[in-house]
C-alpha cells in the first residue's frame, strides 16, 4: 500500500516506477490500492464521489479526475480508439450481388456511401466492407473483381470520417484496402490464407481472427465438433499464437467464434450461451449472428429481412456475455436495443473481491 502525500500535487507523490507498475499490471490488487489511494486523495481534495461500495461504481469517478490512471478499456483502430465500455457496433457493407441477407443490394459507391451515410447517423461505430460472399455455398470471385467491388467503396467511405473495416481472406485485397485507409482486416480465415499473414501484420492494421469449420462452398454440411466451444477456443488459441510468433501484436486482435460457419443452430447457440468462453483471450470478442439461417430456422422466418427482432434478441445476450463488437446489417435496430442495456446498472461487485482497504474504508 503506498501512501498519498497531502502537501503535493498527487501525480508527484507517486514514483515513477510504481506508476508504471499499476498501469501496467492489470492485477485486481494493485487497481485496488490505487483505488483506494485514489480514494483518500479525493476525499482529501473534497472531489465528490458516489462512494457506493462497489469498485466500479467508487472507481468510474475518481478516476476520471487523474488522466494518468484513466482505465477505460479501448482498442486501437489506426487513428481511431474503440471505447470498450459499451458494445460497439459494426454495420455490415456487402457490396456483392449474391447478397440476399442485405437489407439493401449495394451495386455502386453512391449507393454504398448513401447507406453508410445513414449507418452513421444512426450510430454505427465500424464500417465493415465485403465484396466477396461468405455465406453457405458462396463461390469464390477472382482477386480483381474483388478489388473493383471494394475499392471505390473504401475510398467513396473516407467522406464518413469512421474506421473502416475490410472483410477479406485476400492478401493483395488487405494490402490495397489498408493503404486506402482501412484500419481493421476483417477475414473469416483468420489469416490462413496464402500471404495473408504477412499482409496483415505489415499493414499495421487490426485484425479479426474467426472460427470457421469446412469453406463456405460446403461448411454447412453436417458440421460436427466433439465439443463446439473448446474446438473453437482452440483454434482461436492457435491462431492467436500463429499470428504471434508472425509478429503481431496481440493488442491488434479481435476474436470471433464464427457464427453459422460450419455450425448448426445448436452449435451456434451453444457458443452463444458459452461466450464468456472467449473473454479468456483477453481480446475483443466479435459477435455477427444477423439475420443468419440459425436465427431463421428459430424464428421461422424464411426471409432474411423478417429476422431483425431474432438477431437482435441473440445479439443482446451475446452483449451481456461480454460481446465487444456486434456486426450487423441493422444499425438504428442495434444500437437502440444495445442503449437499453447499457442503461442498466452493473451487478455490484462481489464484496470477496473488494480488497479489504476498500472495505474498511467504507465500512
Ligand atoms: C461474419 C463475418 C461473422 C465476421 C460474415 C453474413 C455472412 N465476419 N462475415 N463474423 N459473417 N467477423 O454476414 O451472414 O460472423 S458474412
Amino acid at each position: 500500500m503506498f501512501e498519498p502525500n497531502p502537501k503535493e500535487p498527487f501525480a508527484l507523490s507517486l514514483s515513477k516506477g510504481r506508476a508504471a507498475q499499476i498501469l501496467t499490471q492489470p492485477q485486481h490488487s494493485v487497481q485496488h490500492q490505487a483505488c483506494g489511494y485514489m480514494l483518500r486523495r479525493a476525499q482529501h481534495e473534497r472531489v465528490s464521489f458516489n462512494a457506493t461500495p462497489g469498485l466500479e461504481r467508487i472507481s468510474k469517478p475518481v478516476f476520471k479526475h487523474i488522466p494518468m490512471f484513466d482505465t477505460t478499456p479501448t482498442f486501437a483502430l489506426g487513428r481511431y480508439s474503440l471505447n470498450l465500455t459499451r458494445p460497439q457496433v459494426m454495420g455490415i457493407l456487402n457490396i456483392t450481388p449474391d447478397s440476399f441477407a442485405d437489407g439493401a443490394r449495394i451495386s455502386n459507391s453512391n449507393q454504398a456511401l448513401e447507406i453508410a451515410a445513414q449507418m452513421v447517423a444512426d450510430g454505427v461505430d465500424i464500417l465493415d466492407v465485403g465484396g466477396e460472399s461468405t455465406r453457405p455455398g458462396a463461390v469464390p470471385i477472382s482477386l480483381q473483381e474483388e478489388l473493383d467491388r471494394v475499392m471505390p467503396v473504401i475510398e467513396a467511405l473516407k467522406a464518413l470520417d469512421k474506421p473502416i473495416s475490410i472483410d477479406t481472406s485476400k492478401a493483395e485485397v488487405m494490402r490495397a484496402a489498408t493503404r486506402a485507409g482501412a484500419v481493421l482486416i476483417n477475414d473469416v480465415y483468420a489469416l490462413r490464407g496464402e500471404g495473408a499473414l504477412s499482409a496483415a501484420i505489415e499493414s499495421g492494421a487490426a485484425v479479426v481472427l474467426m472460427h470457421m469449420q469446412g469453406e463456405p462452398r460446403d461448411m454447412q454440411h453436417a458440421p460436427q465438433y466433439l465439443d463446439v466451444v473448446e474446438e473453437v477456443a482452440r483454434f482461436l488459441t492457435e491462431r492467436i499464437f500463429a499470428a504471434q510468433m508472425a509478429g503481431l501484436d496481440k493488442k491488434r486482435v479481435i476474436v470471433d467464434p464464427g457464427f453459422g460457419f460450419g455450425k448448426t443452430t445448436a452449435h451456434n447457440m451453444e457458443l452463444l450461451g458459452q461466450l464468456k468462453r472467449f473473454s479468456q483471450f483477453e481480446c475483443p470478442v466479435l459477435v455477427g449472428l444477423s439475420r443468419k439461417g440459425s436465427i431463421g430456422e428459430l424464428t421461422q422466418q424464411k426471409q432474411a429481412s423478417d429476422r431483425v427482432a431474432g438477431s437482435l434478441a441473440a445479439h443482446i445476450v451475446a452483449a451481456q456475455r461480454g460481446a465487444a463488437i456486434i456486426r450487423t446489417h441493422d444499425v438504428r435496430a442495434t444500437v437502440d436495443a444495445l442503449r437499453v442495456l447499457q442503461a442498466i446498472p452493473q451487478a455490484r461487485v462481489d464484496k470477496a473481491s473488494v480488497s479489504p482497504d476498500l472495505m474498511a474504508m467504507f465500512g
